[in-house]
């Protein structure tokens, strides 16, 4: 077992990132059995969920005449143009039923400001909006933030930075992620990653306790 101040947060382990759903990432349904594994080995495991109203900026749909996976300009930034994924309370946004993680503590839902995204669990994408969650693992305990779900480019890999950032140790957990890889995302995303000193390991090392 890890110590207690050792934390996994497993990110938006939906059916609308799973093949099959609105916003499918390749094989995102292999995590799961990972993400059991690796949360038998936690006693302090954090949720997120994506969870966005209908009206949600983030979709292509919200758009006249934008079609999904273009970019456009928001008051905060550049945005991508999703599909529409994860509405609050639709099949899509539940967590994936093969989900074992009775011991999980907390829950944090992302994306429910109607003009800002959150990809990152930390903070929204107006990079000022706070989701609370860095003042929970402070509260509780927390020093080190294992990160690892869907997507490695996008929602994994901004929580791992912003984890960073907040001042916890993090790692991120490879083979219990998946990407989306839209226009060389992913490797922008580990160049980020890797200069911000976010670690990279697979989950038997984690398991082990060798990271
Ligand atoms: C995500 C795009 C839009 C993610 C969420 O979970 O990585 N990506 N919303
Ligand atoms: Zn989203």
């Amino acid at each position: 077992m890890r110590s207690a101040d050792d934390v996994l947060l497993l990110i938006d382990l939906q059916y609308d990132f799973m093949p099959g759903g609105a916003l499918a990432v390749a094989q995102g349904d292999e995590v799961v059995p990972v993400a059991n594994r690796l949360a038998r080995g936690f006693t302090h495991v954090v949720l997120t969920q994506d969870w966005h109203p209908a009206q949600h900026v983030s979709f292509a749909a919200n758009h006249a005449g934008r079609a999904p996976f273009e970019m456009t300009t928001l008051p905060y930034g550049e945005q991508v143009l999703w599909p529409t994924h994860c509405v609050q309370d639709t099949h899509g946004a539940a967590l994936h039923g093969d989900l074992d993680v009775p011991h999980a503590r907390a829950l944090i839902r992302k994306g429910h400001h109607a003009n800002v995204d959150s990809y990152s669990a930390f903070l929204e994408a107006d990079r000022t909006t706070p989701t609370g969650l860095a003042g929970y693992l402070r509260e509780t305990g927390a020093k080190r933030v294992y990160c690892c779900g869907l997507a490695t480019d996008y929602c994994v890999a901004w929580s791992a930075l912003d984890a960073r950032a907040a001042g916890f140790e993090t790692v991120l957990i490879d083979d219990a992620s998946r990407a989306i890889d839209l226009n060389g995302s992913l490797a922008a995303a580990w160049a980020q990653l890797e200069a911000a000193g976010v670690k990279r390991a697979q989950s038997a090392d984690v398991l082990a306790g060798r990271v």
